[in-house]
């Protein structure tokens, strides 16, 4: 069987291939998913984050990089979402406008289908515009937002106001998220809530929806 410190070294050097192997023969060992997703996957993008950040890693490897890790997650996702399949409410949820970075919001949706939400996943680059034909559409009863740019954090503030201009603002709750985003900034821009990570995420849809 593999293991989790194989796993990261994967994700890091951006082994499709090797990523997909590994998570099988550690789901076949009986490893818990979400001990795969955040010992072995997030763990590898951790490093990979700091890599990028320092300068030691350029776009094309860190886009292997979250093409591994895509694969991983892909593989453990039917195991943790089939595990209740309750449906507690909806949740449109996309990465802003601009932001192309999707990796974080995936796994949110993954962990809210996991808590039994209803999850409407409507990608990435999404403009406010979009939203709220999403909001029309569907009915939810949270809308949540990820971004992973400080540039693109005021798209969320300007989806906001477009619900409010809509007149659907007291028709949903909205959480936002990302990492750039802060209860602070949340707060500033009239967010019911901020969640730093996927189960937070979940914990707080399930808070609103009662
Ligand atoms: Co980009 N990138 N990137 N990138 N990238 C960051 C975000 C950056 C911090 C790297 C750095 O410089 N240190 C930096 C932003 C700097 C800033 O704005 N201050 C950056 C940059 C600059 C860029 C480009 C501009 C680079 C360029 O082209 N020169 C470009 C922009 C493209 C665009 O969006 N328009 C770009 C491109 C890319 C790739 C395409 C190569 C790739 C994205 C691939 C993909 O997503 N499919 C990529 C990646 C992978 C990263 C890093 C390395 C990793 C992000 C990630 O997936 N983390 C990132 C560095 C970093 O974050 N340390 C970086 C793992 C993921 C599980 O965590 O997304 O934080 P995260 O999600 C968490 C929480 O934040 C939270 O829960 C998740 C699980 O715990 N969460 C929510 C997320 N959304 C939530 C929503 C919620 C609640 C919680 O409620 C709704």
């Amino acid at each position: 069987m593999s293991t989790l410190k194989n796993l990261t070294q994967s994700v890091i050097e951006g082994n499709v291939e090797q990523v997909k192997d590994q998570v099988r023969s550690l789901i076949a060992g009986g490893v818990n998913p979400v001990e795969i997703v955040n010992q072995g996957l997030i763990a590898g993008m951790n490093v990979v984050g700091a890599r990028f950040k320092a300068g030691d890693m350029y776009v094309p490897e860190v886009l292997m990089c979250a093409r591994s890790m895509g694969a991983g997650l892909e593989l453990v996702k039917p195991l943790i979402a089939e595990k209740d399949v309750q449906n507690k409410g909806k949740v449109v949820i996309g990465t802003v406008k601009a932001d192309l970075h999707d990796i974080g919001k995936n796994l949110v949706s993954m962990m809210m289908q996991s808590g039994g939400l209803e999850v409407i996943d409507i990608g990435i680059d999404v403009s406010p515009e979009k939203f709220i034909e999403a909001v029309r559409e569907h009915k939810p009863d949270v809308v949540g937002m990820s971004a992973l740019l400080t540039t693109t954090m005021p798209a969320m503030k300007d989806t906001i106001e477009l619900l409010e201009e809509e007149g659907l603002r007291d028709k949903v709750k909205v959480i936002v998220g990302g990492a750039p985003v802060s209860q602070e900034f949340a707060t500033s821009i009239g967010a019911d809530g901020y969640a730093p990570d996927a189960a937070t995420a979940t914990d707080l849809c399930k808070e609103y929806i009662g």
